[in-house]
């Protein structure tokens, strides 16, 4: 008996251990070519419509490992990575988890503009992420959680944050994914991105933790009874 539940406690321990770690659903490492990204520009009013479509960002050796990609600041406008197709479309299943990239400057302006990391667009939404107002020259990693509370309707600065229905809207009818290639003033820097990546969510390791005390409380019951029974 005793010997059961130890395996039981056992086997959830590996499953936990197997299913907490947050898969990727669809991903770049850009380690032999530019997968497909491109690059455009918005002048980044309520609606942000496209400027500049079809920059072509350059493949790079430079990665976090790999290969990555570097987008050269075009004109006056606001410049983004833009996603390829395998990004796009029903990424539901990324509700709850997270979109992480990485990225740096590679070469600077004369000081730093601020603008959203992030931009989505589905269901007629238009969603913004602000992660940072200084992206360094060192690679750095960026966690964009796909929760309420977390990213803004339309505007970078005072829109409302987006409800967990808006962001399932979006994300199930995903038609851009734009990731920030401006970060100064004037017209001159370039940015690099890698390790563009779509996650699952994470499931809860209070849930695990919780089971597995029940298990073992259940274990130490049976072993009580047990001793008790044999004394
Ligand atoms: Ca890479
Ligand atoms: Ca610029």
């Amino acid at each position: 008996m005793i010997r059961s539940i130890i395996s039981v406690a056992c086997c959830l321990t590996i499953l936990s251990y197997s299913t907490i770690a947050a898969s990727s659903l669809v991903s770049s490492t850009f380690d032999s070519d530019t997968d497909g990204w491109s690059g455009l520009t918005t002048d980044g009013s309520s609606a942000w419509p496209v400027i500049t479509s079809g920059l072509t960002p350059t493949h790079s050796a430079d990665g976090v490992p790999g290969g990555s990609i570097t987008l050269a600041d075009p004109d006056s406008q606001w410049t983004y990575f833009s996603a390829p197709g395998k990004f796009l479309g029903d990424q539901s299943a990324a509700f709850g988890g997270s979109l992480q990239f990485d990225s740096r400057y590679v070469v600077a302006g004369t000081s730093y503009a601020n603008e959203a990391e992030i931009v989505l667009k589905g269901a007629g939404l238009t969603l913004v992420y602000e992660a940072t107002n200084s992206l360094p020259a060192a690679w750095t990693h960026f966690d964009a959680a796909l929760v309420a509370g977390t990213w803004r309707v339309a505007d970078t600065f005072s829109g409302a944050f987006a409800t967990d229905a808006q962001l399932l809207a979006v994300l199930s009818s995903l038609n851009a994914l734009w990731i920030n290639a401006e970060h100064f003033t004037p017209v001159m820097e370039v940015i690099a991105l890698d390790n563009v990546s779509l996650l699952s969510p994470v499931p809860e390791p209070e849930i695990y933790s919780m089971l597995l005390t029940g298990f073992g409380l259940l274990g130490f019951m049976a072993y009580r009874r047990k001793t008790l029974q044999a004394e």
